[in-house]
């Protein structure tokens, strides 16, 4: 028997950016909601690709914006508190935004 890869996989970007749609995509399957509308994913969902040699678990998140209520709040924590739990985060981000070089701040303290 040859070797058996699994993993934990963060989609992370800001909203209606495509998130859900790829993950439905990659598992086969419509698990997460997914619309025009921004903000539609509220929480954090979980789903699992299997195949012969590798498990795959990923993890849609809320799109990254400005909160301006307490549910905005938890949405972005939910998907900012994904980077602890997995193995590679894809990111959809433009590298010259503020966010961007807070999550790399981020980044160096947790790979600390
Ligand atoms: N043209 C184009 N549209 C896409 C693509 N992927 C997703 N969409 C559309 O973009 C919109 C947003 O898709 P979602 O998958 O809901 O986006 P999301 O990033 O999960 O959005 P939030 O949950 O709000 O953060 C939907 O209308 C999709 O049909 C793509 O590759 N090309
Ligand atoms: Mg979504």
């Amino acid at each position: 028997m040859g070797k058996f890869y699994s993993g934990f996989v963060s989609l992370i970007g800001r909203p209606n950016v495509g998130k859900s749609t790829l993950m439905n995509c990659l598992i086969g399957e419509k698990i997460a909601i997914t619309s025009n509308k921004p903000q539609t994913t509220r929480n954090k969902i979980t789903s699992i690709l299997t195949k012969d040699d590798f498990q795959c678990v990923f993890l849609d998140t809320p799109g990254i914006h400005k909160p301006k209520h307490k549910l905005g709040e938890f949405m972005v924590r939910s998907a900012e508190n994904t980077f602890k739990e997995v193995d590679l985060v894809l990111f959809w981000w433009n590298p010259q935004t503020r966010y961007w070089k807070r999550i790399s701040m981020c980044w160096k303290n947790w790979a600390m």
